[in-house]
């Protein structure tokens, strides 16, 4: 028993393949809710940061809490969180603290399709969020922090250490695309040019040439959202 328990480790280990692509037009789908299915990103991290700014789009229909991106260092599990908690809130974690906005949720055609842009700045702590392309309105956190530069970026679970620590029911599932990442803060028109697949320089971490690892069911589909 024991002995086929490893050997299904040892499967399961070699199950992702690291690889670099070009995403444009393309989704992660995480299909159900499990304690294990997450994708690893790579992002060109080699400095502490402190300006950071995360976007991506996203659809899910949970009405529980969820994970959306989180990034974790040895010092701290949620060095970079973005979480909902429930419906109508999600909350940015920087260095382990966080701060909570209030988030219209979306009726109509593109129910439960979102793209956000979450921003934060060590000299003034301020964070931004922004929904589909509006800023609300800004809160402050961890003034003078830096985030830590070797951590672990990953979609699909909440890290509670680099890497591990997940809770199934803190999974996301449903669709995640168009994940990019700066060490810098992004203008009003930058976000919209973003929310349209624009691109910027200073990426950390470009859907376009996404150095990532899938780890159990993760799906990779194209996009069935019209052009945006
Ligand atoms: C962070 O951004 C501010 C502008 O908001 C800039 O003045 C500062 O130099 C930046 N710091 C780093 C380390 O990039
Ligand atoms: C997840 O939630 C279910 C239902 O609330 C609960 O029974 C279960 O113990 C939870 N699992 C974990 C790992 O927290
Ligand atoms: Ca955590």
């Amino acid at each position: 028993m024991e002995k086929l328990q490893l050997w299904l480790l040892v499967l399961a280990g070699f199950s992702g393949a690291v690889t670099q692509t070009d995403l444009h037009g393309k989704v992660f789908v995480f299909p159900k809710a499990s304690g294990t299915a997450h994708v690893i990103l790579k992002p060109r991290l080699e400095q502490p940061l402190r300006n950071v700014t995360v976007c991506l789009r996203f659809g899910c229909d949970l009405t529980r809490a969820y994970s959306l991106f989180s990034y974790a260092t040895k010092a701290k599990d949620n060095d970079i969180l973005l979480f909902k908690p429930k419906p109508g809130e999600l909350s940015l974690y920087i260095g382990g603290e966080l701060v909570t906005f209030k988030v219209p949720e979306r009726t109509g055609t593109s129910a439960g399709w979102v793209h956000i842009c979450a921003s934060w700045e060590s000299a003034t702590g301020i964070a931004e969020l922004w929904v589909n392309g509006s800023p609300l309105p800004r809160k402050g956190l961890k003034k003078g922090y830096s985030v830590g530069a070797k951590g672990v970026l990953v979609l699909g679970q909440e890290q509670d250490t680099p890497g591990g620590g997940f809770d199934v029911n803190q999974s996301f599932v449903g669709e995640i695309t168009d994940v990019y990442m700066w060490d810098t803060l992004l203008s009003p028109d930058k976000v919209s040019l973003v929310m349209n697949n624009g691109v910027l320089p200073h990426l950390i971490l470009d859907w376009t040439t996404l150095s990532y690892e899938t780890k159990d069911y993760v799906v990779i589909k194209p996009s069935l959202l019209p052009v945006y």
